[in-house]
């Protein structure tokens, strides 16, 4: 039943969150006490169950998201910041309160330095576009690494056209880690910008990079944006421990809904920034002579936000932390191990990015005499249940790095288990046996 009362609050909100289910508080932790959870995972794909490794594009969602998403349309959607009505403030309340529990998350030292945005893509272009355009000239740099997602080069690049900035580029290894000596050497009065992803898509790669921003600061005042989108649906995250000027991240890559991302943003500098977009709820007072802005955070949020989005990524966030992100990382680490152990024993496979420390990703190519191509793996384990993403993974620099056109992708959340890296392995037996 959905009926509408108006005035009487669902109690979900606004209680202190509830562990999301008695069995996640079981130590140690392992993904049979939290499938349960995630109603898809126990669905069948061509008759097979899924087995869903493509948690580096999105993961899947619980029903503690679901419902939220389902109780805000049914029963409180209103617009938010606008109305004196109960139904708008609530839904007000709904949407700051979701600020607040990001804040809390990532331990942002303020709820204004939280930015509702669309994803890590637009969270990155908020910052090329206002600070980037406005604050950068010809004989400035801006520094990133060789393994970014296209959504941490393009807007860079774009920035550089409109300014005369120049990319410089930190390059890897051919494990796929950082030379960090190269890094400090770019490191100059000049660069202006730094942006730098903290978990590799495409490699798996865990980038150093508190250390790297505090080797930033001894040697330029340039700030640093990181891109956490693989981040955060693994490990903590404390954004004044890191000292990041800027934080990207998306909503769906951590649980929560589509369409809803983070920008986290050190006050003085989204102080110091022109609006990104103009519009509703960002201003102060508007006549055709002469506009003034809000405060922030809604100086840098033009129109009508995603609210459903921002109040499903809050009860996300609920989720993540009723179970503990150290828990699933110990128990994901575990995992990789096996899996990249599994995966190493397979003949003519080979794993792409082997960087001492990783997490999450295993890319690889199958070679030999007849090599594959990885939209052909791709295919056939989907057959097999077996969802992997093939292609560049939006990194097409990393596939040219590495000379290779592209690679098969398994990507894991804390929900996969043993079974389902041996039903990959399996998976990519056939593979072998049919195109091999
Ligand atoms: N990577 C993947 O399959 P958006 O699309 O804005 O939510 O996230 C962009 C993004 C930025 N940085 C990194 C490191 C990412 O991995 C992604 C998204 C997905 O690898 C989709 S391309």
């Amino acid at each position: 039943m959905s009926t509408l009362e108006i005035g009487k609050t669902p109690a979900v909100e606004h209680a202190p969150p509830a562990p999301a289910s008695p069995r996640t508080t079981l130590k140690p932790f392992h993904a049979r006490d939290i499938r349960p959870d995630f109603p898809i995972l126990s669905t069948t794909v061509h008759g097979k169950p899924l087995v869903y490794l493509d948690n580096a594009a999105t993961t899947q969602k619980q029903r503690q998201v679901i419902e939220t998403l389902d109780r805000y349309y049914t029963q409180q959607n209103a617009n938010i910041h606008r109305g004196v009505y109960t139904l708008s403030q609530h839904a007000t309340d709904l949407y700051e309160q979701a600020r607040k529990k990001i804040q809390r998350f990532i331990n942002a030292r303020d709820s204004r330095e939280i930015i509702f945005t669309r994803s890590t893509t637009e969270s990155v272009n908020l910052v090329a576009s206002s600070y980037g355009r406005s604050r950068l000239g010809t004989h400035d740099e801006i520094l990133i690494t060789a393994m970014e997602h296209h959504s941490n080069i393009v807007p860079w690049q774009i920035v550089c056209e409109q300014t005369g900035a120049t990319l410089r580029l930190i390059p890897m290894d051919d494990r796929g880690d950082l030379l960090l000596d190269e890094y400090e050497r770019l490191l100059s009065p000049r660069t202006k910008f730094i942006s730098l992803v903290q978990l590799s898509n495409s490699l798996g790669t865990i980038n150093p990079v508190q250390e790297m921003i505090r080797v930033a600061r001894q040697k330029t005042g340039a700030p640093v944006l990181i891109d956490g989108a693989q981040w955060v649906a693994h490990f903590p995250l404390d954004v004044q421990k890191l000292d990041a000027d800027f934080y990207a991240f998306s909503g769906h890559k951590l649980f929560g809904p589509t369409g809803i991302g983070v920008l986290y943003g050190k006050q003085s500098l989204l102080d110091s920034m022109p609006p990104y977009q103009g519009g509703g709820d960002m201003i102060s007072s508007v006549t055709f002579e002469k506009t003034t802005y809000n405060d922030l955070p809604y100086k840098s949020e033009a129109g009508t936000p995603n609210i459903a989005g921002g109040i499903g990524l809050g009860a996300a966030i609920d989720y993540v932390q009723s179970i503990g992100l150290e828990r699933m990382a110990a128990y994901e680490h575990e995992l990789l191990e096996y899996a990249t152990t599994r995966l190493s024993e397979v003949r003519n496979l080979r794993i792409v990015g082997t960087a001492r420390e990783k997490a999450s990703v295993l890319s690889f190519v199958l070679e030999g005499a007849h090599p594959i191509h990885p939209h052909d793996i791709g295919t056939i384990l989907d057959g097999e249940g077996v969802a992997v993403r093939t292609g560049h993974h939006c990194c097409q620099p990393v596939m040219d790095r590495f000379k290779i056109p592209a690679t098969a992708r398994a990507s894991i959340a804390a929900y996969n288990t043993k079974e389902e890296i041996d039903a990959l392995v399996d998976a990519i037996a056939k593979v072998i046996e049919f195109l091999g």
